[in-house]
């Protein structure tokens, strides 16, 4: 249960100089775990702004069962009064491997699974690196990372890479050329070739997120480019050569955007575009501790001094944009209801169906404030159910540091459930779908919380490695603080990915870190996307890593099981890739739910063609698409073991 507190009566806050203050006001915490009490909260939390009250809620459940709980007051809910830039967990204790390494940089295995191998510089992406600001990350900009995107920009089959760099003080006050971003064409043969310069995508500026879909509907995929600075759009000229469209399409903005992504919100078949806002921020005068307008309290970590933010930092809006469907976009964020006026910290974003009526609904994870749940009414504009939904917060109705959005049916049920990362020293939420746009956190229900509270998580994907049916979960991790190797808090700047394997959509085991393989890895890891580079039904990992080379995680499971792709074309009312489609596919006595997205992850986005694994089943026994345009219809069970294209309007109308 909850106990709701009048803000007036924890009269201490008062006592917190104005600078001191959370920048956003009104903040209502409410840990309601079912639905029926969310609505009971929501209405009285509503009530109580309208009176201009704001509101800390105290968790007295018993089982409220995290690290969070042993830390006094103020805590739960109470995060208003916590100090530091971030939002995240109380401090835990180090969990030390037998060589005293943190167990982010530790806990390796000699023995286990061989599952992955990073064969980044044998496939040749070791020849580009990423580039960011300074080591010491002095400012938050430098810090965050940037996405990486798979898409098959010549059509020839292959999934390409696109990876987004930063930029430097240096490049952008002119004094220096600035880092670009890489486009690695596939060679089909294991290998990629760099050939941003020639495609004309090296974008050049501050970048932080990609997100692809053919907005155009010309059967070619673009790339949308976040940056700090005016955003990129790159249309492809179907000749392997882009041109940015983005000031003349209206979707350019300016100062700090993150992980975009595409849908057709409104049903009129062509694909429409999201950008979340992070941080207003100013180059010329970068936040510093002390520093007037941004409190020394913003700055600190474990009582250390870090780079400032985003707590403390003026929030950048978040933008809708409408394809007008001739080149153009119109910015309707304010009409539809999603223009983030609590001016969140929005980090990535995605257009998913969590509801099943057929109609996108949008999500957007937020640093360090709650995230947003939008539902879509169908009539262009949405509804803010991110409380409602149990999204918005954890279990313990505490704000996250989110940075990842991961979306999936790891339970196989045909409801969509959710995996956000978070900061340090705080678990990462596993949002199951309870039907009806309800969802419940049940990363310790389900004994994987623990585990994760040392790393920093970013990029996180659902996908099935082994091909056994069942969706497994992939995180990249990495820190924004690299004074953490200095000190013995048990986490670490460069960080291992986690892998966790689905027990039949009842529980996860995280899979051991073995020595020599790629989950023994440490490095900074950012963006992470998702797809079968190889075309060999298993699904590679791709990572951008922050100041470094990427790391691509090819699938070597020894598993033995059958899969199937699907690559979908939507026809005359369904945006042409099909973004925003669903397809329910039985084999195996399991119904299987893949959904074609553009976005999520931390600011990357994921092989657009749906992957799914059978077990030993050796026949496929029904596939039925939902398409984006309403129509629904079931295709003709095709041989296992391979790649097929399915078109809209060429299969069985139910
Ligand atoms: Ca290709
Ligand atoms: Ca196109
Ligand atoms: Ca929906
Ligand atoms: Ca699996």
């Amino acid at each position: 249960m909850t106990t709701l507190i009048p803000q007036r009566s924890l009269d201490f806050l008062s006592l917190i100089p104005e600078a001191l203050r959370p920048p956003a006001e009104g903040f209502l915490l409410v840990p309601c775990r079912n639905h029926a009490s969310r609505i009971a909260c929501m209405a009285l939390c509503v009530a109580l702004v309208a009176g201009s009250h704001r509101l800390v809620a105290q968790s007295t459940t018993p089982d409220s069962h995290t690290a969070d709980t042993q830390s006094d007051k103020p805590r739960e809910g109470g995060q208003p009064f916590a100090v530091g830039g971030v939002n995240t967990g109380a401090a835990h204790p180090a969990m030390l491997d037998a060589e005293h390494r943190p167990i982010t940089a530790g806990g390796f295995v000699k023995d286990g699974p061989v599952l992955f191998q990073d064969i980044a510089r044998q496939a040749g992406l070791t020849t580009w690196k990423h580039v960011m600001g300074t080591p010491e990350k002095k400012f938050i900009i430098e810090a965050n990372g940037s996405g990486v995107c798979l898409l098959d920009y010549d059509n020839d089959g292959w999934l390409d890479i696109y990876l987004v760099s930063g930029s430097t003080y240096e490049a952008e006050s002119g004094k220096t050329a600035p880092p670009h971003a890489a486009l690695f064409h596939n060679n089909h043969d294991g290998t990629f070739t760099n050939v941003a310069e020639k495609a004309g995508v090296t974008n050049g500026r501050w970048g932080f997120g990609c997100a692809v879909a053919d907005y155009d509907n010309d059967g070619w995929p673009d790339i949308f480019v976040s940056n700090f600075g005016k955003n990129r759009l790159y249309h492809n000229n179907h000749d392997g050569t882009f041109t940015d469209v983005a000031e003349k399409a209206g979707v350019a903005l300016g100062n700090w955007s993150t992980g975009a992504t595409w849908g057709d919100y409104d049903g009129d078949g062509r694909l429409d575009l999201f950008v979340p806002g992070y941080v207003h921020y100013d180059l010329a005068n970068p936040p510093a501790s002390g520093d007037k307008g941004v409190a020394f309290s913003f700055c600190q970590f474990r009582g250390e001094n870090v780079s400032c933010g985003p707590r403390g930092l003026k929030g950048e809006p978040d933008h809708l944009f409408h394809n007008n469907g001739d080149g153009t976009f119109t910015d309707v964020s304010e009409k539809a209801g999603v223009a983030d006026m609590n001016g969140y910290y929005g980090l990535t974003s995605l257009f998913v169906d969590v509801n099943n009526d057929g109609k996108l609904d949008l999500l957007v994870g937020n640093d360090s404030t709650p995230n947003y749940l939008y539902l879509n009414k169908g009539d262009g504009t949405f509804d803010d159910i991110s409380y409602a939904s149990g999204y918005a917060l954890n279990e313990n109705g505490r704000e996250t540091a989110t940075m990842g959005i991961a979306a999936g049916d790891y339970q196989n049920n045909g409801l969509i459930d959710l995996y956000n990362t978070t900061f340090s020293d705080d678990y990462k939420p596993l949002y199951r779908n309870e039907g009806d746009a309800n969802f419940t956190d049940i990363s310790y229900q389900l004994k994987i919380a623990e585990p994760t509270v040392p790393f920093l998580g970013w990029g996180d994907a659902f996908f099935d490695y082994d091909n056994d049916g069942w969706k497994d979960l992939i995180a990249a991790n990495g820190h924004v603080y690299p004074i953490v190797d200095k000190e013995p808090w048990g986490t670490s700047f460069a960080q291992r990915p986690l892998l966790f394997h689905n027990l039949g959509g009842k529980q996860f085991e995280l899979m051991p870190a073995v020595e020599g393989t790629a989950l023994a890895q440490t490095y900074v890891g950012r963006g992470l996307a998702v797809g079968d580079l190889f075309n060999d039904g298993k699904l590679d990992v791709v990572i951008n890593v922050m100041d470094g080379s990427p790391a691509l995680l090819r699938n070597v499971s020894p598993d033995k099981h059958h899969w199937i792709e699907f690559k979908l074309i939507g026809g005359s009312k369904s945006p042409r890739d099909a973004i925003g489609a669903t397809l329910y596919l039985t084999a195996n006595k399991m119904r299987q739910r893949g959904d074609v997205l553009s976005g999520g992850s931390y600011a990357s986005s994921s092989d657009p063609r749906l992957h799914f694994g059978i077990g030993d089943a050796t026949v496929v026994d029904d596939i039925e698409v939902h398409w984006p345009s309403g129509s629904t219809e079931h295709f003709p069970a095709p041989q296992i073991d391979r790649i097929v294209t399915l078109r809209e309007g060429q299969g069985l109308k139910p």
